[in-house]
């Protein structure tokens, strides 16, 4: 192994073997993970390997590391076993996430998105963080939809500076009846996807008609949030019910469009209801894609203007936690990554958080730049990941390449 540490590391009853950046797995299947189809995780590895430095800081193809090659039966978590590995000794469950982080990701990249508000504020939902609801005088100023030409100019920036997704929010409670507003959107996705970026909204509640018809415009991913547990939920929002919010995620998963769903820390929660929101997530029918991870930013005038903001630990307990738990997930540090320092960020990076919110801003609140995570990740040895580079991204895109061939016959 040329000089190099070799280490065995025992993990949930696995040996894991390291000989310096490459590792050797003699185990390939054990009960501690969800599932992915091996079908989907083959191209991924081609990609890995075959793709080289086409995106800003792409770290070269011969140096990637291995990653899983065959997924192992989706295992199912009681809420106590979760809750057990939250409680563990903060370092121990960090080593554990960053076990496991290398075995299904690659390490060293950070999926990097670009949000972009395309109809600020207005809402009639009374979500009690949000500066966008009617019912809180905050410093949003409601908008109509933008242009679809507006928001072009908006993504191919995005593109431009290194961002795979292009992730758009309207402050709706749900599409409804909005026929108009609707196909603008649809129109938006259709060229997003056409520039070869992963595209994203997040539109409030869907129906299963209104999913489908994203999924043929291209849509990769919806985000709709729970937020929280289940019992905390009722305590930040009165005017939809958690279980409105699994319905629009069933939508999403049965139009076969990636889920994006995870929650805020911060509300006021306790411990118990980030283990909820976790366990919440692993009882879907499938895992999530992706697993954004808020951090509150107490907007004034809101209910939780006065909230304390949630400590770094509790941050890395949750990230590290829902990596084991979710391990094929992309677990997302989505608002409030401002709050945190470089070297905290790093450290849910190692916990397994691989992907980041970039560029000018989120929705109303602040994010880091474009130069400046690109400094960060380069700083930590990290790069950002291809367009359609994760297993199920790549499984997306081949489909869709298979369906315009079809019609085009
Ligand atoms: N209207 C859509 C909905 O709620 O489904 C759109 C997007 S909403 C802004 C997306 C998520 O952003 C929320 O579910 C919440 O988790 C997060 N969020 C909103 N305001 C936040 C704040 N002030 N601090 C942290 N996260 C926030
Ligand atoms: C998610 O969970 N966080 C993003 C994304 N999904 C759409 C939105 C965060 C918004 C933060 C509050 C704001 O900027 O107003
Ligand atoms: Fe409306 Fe979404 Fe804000 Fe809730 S989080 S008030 S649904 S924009």
């Amino acid at each position: 192994s040329g000089g190099r540490v070799t280490w065995h590391a025992l993990h949930d009853g696995r040996c894991i073997r390291t000989r310096g950046r490459e590792r050797e797995r003699s185990d390939m299947m054990h009960a501690g993970t969800q599932s992915v189809r091996a079908a989907l995780v083959r191209p991924m590895l081609r990609n890995l390997r075959q793709k080289s430095t086409s995106v800003l800081g792409a770290a070269p193809a011969t140096e990637l590391p291995r990653v899983r090659a065959e997924m192992p039966p989706r295992r199912t978590w009681e809420r106590g076993e979760v809750q057990a590995l939250f409680d563990k000794p903060l370092l121990d469950l960090v080593f554990e996430a960053a076990t496991v982080h290398r075995e299904y990701h690659d390490p060293r990249r950070v999926q990097l998105c670009t949000l972009m508000n395309i109809k600020e504020g207005g809402c009639s939902e009374d979500c009690a963080y949000c500066s966008q609801s009617s019912r809180y005088d905050t410093h949003s100023q409601p908008s109509k939809l933008e242009e679809v030409d507006a928001v072009l100019v908006e993504a191919r920036r995005a593109k431009a500076n290194g961002s795979t997704r292009f992730c758009m929010g309207a402050a709706w409670r749900e599409i409804g009846g909005r026929k108009r507003g609707f196909q603008r959107v649809l129109d938006m996705v259709r060229e997003i996807r056409g520039m070869g970026m992963e595209v994203c909204t997040t539109l409030g509640m869907l129906t299963p008609e209104q999913a489908q018809q994203l999924k043929e415009a291209g849509l990769s991913a919806y985000n709709h949030n729970l937020d929280t547990s289940r019992e905390y939920y009722g305590k930040v929002i009165t005017s939809r019910t958690y279980d409105d919010r699994l319905q629009t995620i069933a939508n999403v998963r049965d139009a076969g469009i990636a889920v994006c769903s995870g929650g805020i820390l911060g509300l006021g929660e306790d411990e118990a209801d980030r283990v909820g929101l976790i366990w919440e997530m692993s009882r879907l029918p499938e895992a999530p894609e992706s697993f954004p991870v808020n951090a509150l930013v107490a907007i004034k005038g809101t209910p939780m203007e006065g909230q304390e903001p949630v400590s770094f630990q509790e941050m890395l307990r949750t990230v590290a936690t829902a990596r084991v738990v979710l391990p094929t997930s992309i677990v997302r540090l989505a608002a409030g990554r401002h709050l945190f320092t470089e070297s905290e960020q790093a450290m849910l990076f190692l916990a397994g958080a691989n992907a980041i919110f970039t560029g000018e801003r989120m929705l109303t609140t602040p994010t880091s730049s474009w130069d400046s995570d690109h400094a960060m990740l380069a700083r930590w040895g990290l790069s950002g990941m291809q367009s359609f580079e994760t297993p199920r991204m790549a499984e997306d895109e081949r489909l869709r390449g298979n369906r315009e061939s079809a019609a085009q016959a």
